[in-house]
């Protein structure tokens, strides 16, 4: 069993249901528990033009290899109406596998830790709700470190409904 953050993303028909549905289907998935859900938090999109995010992590216990976990997510992305054309386009669902137990991954299609994790204040700030106030990466990172060198600006905190 090995706990793992999934980080989510939508900007697309209406990004908050989006999220909501795909936590219930995180919950559906087969060896797997689903053991945190942070806050969900809105912020501008890193590319000009496109509609504000909503985004939220998810902790996971699970005992799905990592590629049929990326798999499984997916498949719920493409459930929930994603269509893949531009790069970093606009999206009803992103599910990201921020972190996988203790592991580093370099895979073709998969690579953990997930590689702007550090940058993004959008994913430290819920990982950081759901993490242990210790939590080092597999590649030696500390997310405290992380935290401090990544300020909580642009982040709006959205009431929990
Ligand atoms: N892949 C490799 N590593 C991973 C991983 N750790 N988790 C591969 C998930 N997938 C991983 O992903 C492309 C390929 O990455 C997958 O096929 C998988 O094999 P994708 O989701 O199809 O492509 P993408 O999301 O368009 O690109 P990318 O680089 O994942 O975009 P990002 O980094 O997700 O950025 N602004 C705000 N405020 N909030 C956002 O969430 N997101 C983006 C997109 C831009 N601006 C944003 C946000
Ligand atoms: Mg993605």
């Amino acid at each position: 069993m090995e706990r793992i953050y999934v980080g989510m993303g939508s900007n697309l028909a209406a990004p908050v249901e989006q999220l909501r549905s795909a936590v219930e289907a995180l919950a559906q998935l087969p060896r797997t528990a689903l053991v945190g859900v942070s806050t969900f938090y809105q912020s501008d999109s890193l590319l000009p033009g496109q509609p504000r995010y909503t985004n939220a992590v998810t902790a996971l216990d699970s005992t799905l290899a990592p590629l049929e976990l990326l798999d499984a997510l997916q498949a719920i992305e493409i459930d929930q109406g994603r269509e893949r054309h531009e790069r970093w386009g606009p999206r009803t669902l992103d599910l990201d596998i921020l972190l996988f137990g203790n592991r580093l991954i370099d895979e073709s299609r998969l690579k953990v830790p997930h590689y702007h994790l550090q940058a993004r204040a959008f994913v430290l700030y819920p990982l950081a709700e759901l993490a242990p106030a210790d939590l080092q990466l597999a590649d030696g990172r500390h997310l405290h470190e992380l935290l401090a060198a990544c300020p909580f600006v642009g982040l709006e905190r959205l009431p929990q409904t």
